[in-house]
This record gives structure tokens, C-alpha cells and sequence, in this order.
């Protein structure tokens, strides 16, 4: 009897220490191996250089369209540097590889939604950047009608006219380029990049810079698109802790650029990717 209770008494107690002893070591043990996958991963950077060629800042529209209705000015640029107004819609992404990063703390644009404003008759910001499974939201902050379509293959939508206050969400499944105007105003022109996944950035700050920060180690290839450039692929490996510096110079076709029109015969994603535009 006493022999039983001790047994029936000891052996709780022992298998409670190593559950104690699981709770704690297990997180530490689960914390080591994050580490370790961020040791080997690498940052991939470099520098985005626009060749002198350049757009107007602002699009004139013509008188006629708007003359139903309060009157709205058209709004300015606020980047009063062409150059670097047509740099900042420079979007850079990976292809192949994993999901990439879901967090913002690797210091990777990696919000999979995004909002796009009908404001002073202009889509703002005229560009975004999203992964394949991401969302856009339309509101309208003008106190007249807008309307939110595109004619593009990645997806093709008609959000209807409607008025200040409203807001629409679109999803955006598939990875392309994705052009977007208002039937009301043929002077609204704004652009969804679509990624293939959370992998991508674009130019931040004066130096052109961008950053992906934590790439595993593998085959990939960096694109950078623009509206009138289209796109430039490169082919990298990525090393155990090896940074990679890959730089783009991106040459703009002034009149191409000048139109306001959307790229056409350069807006394909490439072969597994249904990424044609238009
Ligand atoms: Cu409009």
C-alpha cells in the first residue's frame, strides 16, 4: 500500500518536471532555429537609376469633361522632380521562392492592402503595389461622381460611377499589371502591381535605393517594371548569408511616358504569369 502510493506519487510528479521542462525549452529551441533561417537568408538591394529621359508632371486635361457638376481643380504633383517622380514608379519584385516575408518587421513593404483615392479628379497615389491575393479599396473623396474600371487581363472590373464618402474594394487574384481609369474622367490613370508574392519594393528616398531584406537562399529572378519601360528581368542566386547589390537602370520613353497612356506591347509578366495587361 505505502509501496503504491509512493510509485502512484513519484511518477506524476517526474512526468510534471519534464512537461515544466518541455514548456520552457521548447520556445527556446523553436527561437534558435528562426535564427538560424535568418542567418542564412540574405538582403538583396541596390540602386535604381532613371535615364534622363522625362514625363510632365501633370496631365491637362480638357476643359469640356468637366463642366456638369461643382467645379474641382485637378490636383499638382507634389514630387516636383520629374526624374524622380518617374523613379518612385519604379516597382521592383522577386520571382520564384518561397511566400516571402508576412511582416512589416524585416522592413519589407509586405501590407497586401492598399488604398487608391478619387481626389482632386486624380487617382492617389496613381500607382500601388500589392501581392496576388490583395485588395485595393477605391473611396472617393470629391464631391462629384468617379468611376473605378480596368480593361486589364489580370482583372478586369467596373466599380460603377459613385459619389464622395463612397468607397469600393476591388481583389486582385492573379500577379500583373493592372490599369485602372474613371469613364468620367479620361484623365485618371492609375496603375495596380500585382506581385507574385510578398517579395517586392520600390525606390525609397533621394538615392534610389530599395531593399528586400531576408531572402533565402535559392534561384530567383529580380524584375523591375516601369509604366513605359515595361520590364527588365535578372537572374540571381542567393547565398547563405551573402547580401546581393542588384542595380537597374530603367530607361523611360519620353513620349511614351509624356502620353499619360499605359504601356501595351510591354506589359507581359513573363511565362507563368498571367500577366498581360490590356
Ligand atoms: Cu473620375
Amino acid at each position: 500500500m505505502s509501496i503504491t502510493q509512493s510509485v502512484g506519487f513519484r511518477v506524476p510528479l517526474r512526468s510534471v518536471r519534464r512537461r515544466a521542462a518541455l514548456r520552457v525549452l521548447f520556445p527556446i529551441a523553436v527561437a534558435a532555429v528562426a535564427s538560424s533561417v535568418c542567418l542564412f537568408a540574405a538582403d538583396i538591394s541596390g540602386t535604381i537609376t532613371v535615364k534622363e529621359k522625362l514625363t510632365r508632371p501633370s496631365i491637362t486635361a480638357s476643359v469640356a469633361m468637366y463642366q456638369r457638376g461643382p467645379a474641382v481643380e485637378l490636383g499638382k504633383d507634389t514630387e516636383t522632380d520629374p526624374l524622380a517622380a518617374e523613379r518612385s514608379r519604379v516597382v521592383i519584385w522577386l520571382e520564384g521562392g518561397g511566400p516571402g516575408p508576412r511582416s512589416a518587421s524585416s522592413g519589407q513593404a509586405s501590407a497586401d492592402k492598399a488604398t487608391i483615392t478619387q481626389e482632386n479628379r486624380r487617382f492617389e497615389p496613381d500607382l500601388v503595389v500589392i501581392p496576388a491575393g490583395g485588395s485595393v479599396s477605391f473611396p472617393n473623396l470629391d464631391p462629384i461622381f468617379h468611376n473605378v474600371f480596368s480593361l486589364s487581363k489580370p482583372k478586369s472590373f467596373d466599380l460603377g460611377n459613385y459619389p464622395k464618402g463612397d468607397t469600393r474594394t476591388v481583389v486582385f487574384p492573379k500577379p500583373g499589371i493592372v490599369y485602372v481609369n474613371c469613364r468620367l474622367h479620361p484623365n485618371m490613370a492609375g496603375t495596380v502591381v500585382v506581385t507574385p508574392n510578398q517579395w517586392f519594393a520600390r525606390a525609397a528616398g533621394k538615392d534610389g535605393q530599395y531593399e528586400m531584406k531576408g531572402v533565402a537562399p535559392g534561384n530567383y529572378t529580380v524584375v523591375a517594371w516601369h509604366k513605359t519601360t515595361g520590364f527588365i528581368r535578372k537572374q540571381i542566386t542567393v547565398t547563405e548569408g551573402q547580401d546581393l547589390i542588384v542595380d537597374f537602370l530603367v530607361p523611360i520613353d519620353p513620349e511614351a511616358a509624356s502620353a499619360g497612356g499605359h504601356g501595351t506591347e510591354v506589359s507581359h509578366m513573363g511565362p507563368g504569369h498571367n500577366g498581360a495587361a490590356r
